[in-house]
């Protein structure tokens, strides 16, 4: 099956008759925001609780190089009393948070807002007590537990600033970040369990600290496994919280102060940390929720992230709770203990809004219908996706077996960068096309350029790279400590332009598709990786002499991680090898970077100037092979020979 433009899910009128948001009023707004922003966003703005108000609404220029992006610079505000003090009167015995553990046997966990505020203040307090003022950052390794959100949140109500470094990262992963952002505290739990087994994450962050030298640990209990404490260094969070006086005020934080850094690949070897600021952050985040997800009082919301990744900070955390949601966090996989969890749980806590990434869907629908049919899934109102494209079987089955038809999907498209949803459908308002991102939401303003030239396509049916004209509030304002990377990443390629890094065609009726990223991140699982990071990571070893690494269509991973190794002169090419470099890869990076496919490449195709030939390469993997284009400038056209002859199964 393949895309079609012509294939049109309209809402049902009962959707849109209770939705926020209909046709007619996204045209309405969408005019507004784009006419005159400062006055969409002003209105917006006051949406949030501020400390003191802002009179200034938006001051950005995306003119290289003097890129500056900042909205409501002099308004103050503190964003956990955004998400947890001002719903105290109103809802302060709603549940704010519902945890639900791997083991599906255990209890979950209802925390109201009342009771998220005691635990975010005592905590607030054990880091001032650890030496922690306004500006100071604080890595996060933690499992998906409520600990976790009120880390983030504790953080933000002293003016900390937050980094969450994915579980699944390696130590040497976190160590590189606890470093980049010179972090003064990491906050851990002794395991992570998920799908049955124990991630170590205590044992993780002692060996990143030999790596990059000890750094106070401040460890949560989970499952009372995992390597003792080490004297002076680590804290017990169950005895600090314990003698934690609940009384701590929110700091006032002006609208620009930094709220948290979140490393991100890009096409270089080096993560890069993304940096998001206070005011325009959560007013994005928590409007993006509102109507993206049509989300209503007193419904359940449900996004399956993991906090270590921008969907889990926006989307589980700072959305759903400026907006005073009731948000479930799931401590394990979705296929645990079996391809029926995800629906066990919609079932258990009668979940409204559901957001999950494409993989898992695919992951799912592979093991057949009967592990969703059973269940009762009536409660569900609106499905999302995020993190990359949906093919149209995968969009079919979600909307078949899961939405039984009844429920609108909202294929979001955004990135780390961009804070919250740039282009999907709401839910009410716009008719979804399988595959397609549809529209911009309120403020945001996308162009398709031609990549050669730069130059902007104005008709409605266009192909090319995606950028954005202007700002909108929740925008990320550099790379933690490197200004210049920043304006270089984003605004030197396509000078006046935000570059997204994807590419993507308009069609007749002015949707978006995305067509993929036109640099070297590929997009594994949902989980972007630079292919530059396990490039260095395989010349690393000390058999390796070079490495390239490409993206290939996989089933289920969406793109699967394919790379040419050439060893050093002497050494024996072997499966033992092989093997070896696939679980060298796994422990430099982490698990979602253990490659799928090694191949040998005594030789690789580069040009007289000794540049690789990723275009090449990347035909190679996608067995490609009638299609490779102009090979005229290869040092050496005979290797490209070799390498087809040889290429492996995948
Ligand atoms: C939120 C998130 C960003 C990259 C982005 C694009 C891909 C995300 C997508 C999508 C097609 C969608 N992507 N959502 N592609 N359709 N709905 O995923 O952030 O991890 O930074 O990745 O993911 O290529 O540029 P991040």
């Amino acid at each position: 099956m393949t895309h079609s433009e012509n294939e049109v899910y309209p809402p049902s009128p009962e959707f849109v008759a209770q939705a926020h948001i209909d046709g007619a009023k996204y045209e309405e707004m969408y005019a507004a925001s784009v006419n005159d922003p400062e006055a969409f966003w002003g209105e917006q703005g006051k949406t949030l609780d501020w400390i003191k108000p802002y009179t200034k609404v938006k001051n950005t220029t995306f003119e290289y190089p003097n890129v500056s992006i900042k909205w409501f610079e002099d308004g103050v505000l503190n964003v956990a009393a955004n998400c947890i003090d001002r719903h105290l009167d109103t809802r302060g015995d709603q549940t704010a948070i519902i945890w639900e553990p791997d083991d599906p046997n255990a209890p979950a966990r209802h925390i109201t807002y009342r009771e998220l505020h005691e635990q975010v203040s005592k905590l607030g307090n054990v880091l001032k007590g650890l030496g922690i003022a306004k500006g100071d950052r604080v890595v996060l390794y933690m499992p998906m537990i409520p600990e976790a959100a009120f880390a983030m949140l504790a953080c933000a109500r002293i003016g900390a600033i937050h980094s969450v470094v994915f579980g699944g990262f390696s130590p040497d992963a976190l160590a590189s970040r606890i470093e980049d952002c010179s972090a003064k505290l990491v906050i851990t739990a002794d395991e992570a369990p998920r799908g049955g087994r124990n991630t170590p994450l205590k044992a993780n962050a002692d060996k990143a600290m030999e790596i990059c030298g000890d750094v106070p640990m401040l460890v949560v209990s989970r499952t009372g496994g995992g390597p003792g404490m080490k004297e002076g260094r680590d804290h017990s969070y169950e005895a600090l919280m314990a003698e934690a006086s609940a009384d701590c005020p929110p700091e006032p934080m002006g609208a620009e102060d930094p709220l948290f850094i979140l490393y991100t690949s890009g096409s270089t070897g080096k993560p890069k940390g993304v940096l998001h600021t206070s005011g325009g952050y959560l007013l994005y985040v928590s409007l993006t929720h509102k109507y993206v997800f049509d989300y209503h009082d007193g419904d359940i919301f449900w996004c399956t992230a993991d906090v270590g990744w921008v969907t889990g900070h926006s989307y589980i955390v700072y959305g759903p709770l400026a907006n005073g949601a009731t948000t479930l966090m799931f401590e394990g996989v979705p296929t645990y203990p079996d391809a029926g969890r995800f629906w066990a749980v919609c079932e258990k806590h009668k979940v409204n809004q559901f957001y999950t990434a494409p993989t898992a869907i695919r992951a799912l629908m592979g093991q057949g219908p009967q592990f969703v049919d059973p269940y009762d899934l009536s409660s569900l109102k609106v499905l999302g996706t995020v993190g990359e494209p949906i093919n149209p079987e995968a969009w079919h089955w979600y909307n078949d077996h899961v939405g039984k038809g009844r429920c609108p999907i909202v294929d979001t498209w955004w990135q780390t960068e961009t804070g919250g949803h740039l282009l999907t459908p709401l839910p009410g308002a716009i008719p979804t096309k399988p595959g397609s991102a549809t529209k911009p939401f309120f403020g945001v303003q996308p162009v398709v350029l031609d990549a050669q030239s730069g130059e902007e396509i104005t008709t409605t049916e266009a192909e090319g790279v995606l950028c954005m004209k202007d700002s909108w509030p929740g925008q990320m304002r550099t790379v933690f400590g490197d200004h210049e990377r920043f304006v270089k990443t984003y605004f030197s390629d396509y000078k006046g332009y935000y570059f997204s890094g994807d590419g993507c065609r308009r069609d007749a009726d002015g949707y978006y598709w995305i067509t993929g990223r036109v640099d070297d991140v590929i997009n594994v699982s949902g989980h972007r990786m630079g292919t530059a990071e396990v490039e260095s990571a395989l010349v690393a070893h000390p058999k390796v002499s070079e490495a390239a690494v490409v993206g290939y269509p996989h089933p289920v991973k969406g793109q699967g991680i394919y790379c040419y190794v050439t060893l050093m002169a002497g050494e024996e090419y072997t499966d033992e090898l092989r093997e070896e470099l696939r679980q060298w890869v796994r422990k430099e990076i982490g698990p979602i970077a253990t490659p799928d496919v090694i191949q040998w490449a005594p030789g690789l195709p580069k040009t007289r100037s000794g540049k690789i030939m990723r275009r090449i390469l990347r035909k190679i993997a996608e067995n490609d092979f009638g299609n490779l284009g102009d090979t005229s400038t290869l040092a050496d056209p005979s290797v490209v020979d070799d390498l087809i002859a040889n290429r492996a199964n995948t």
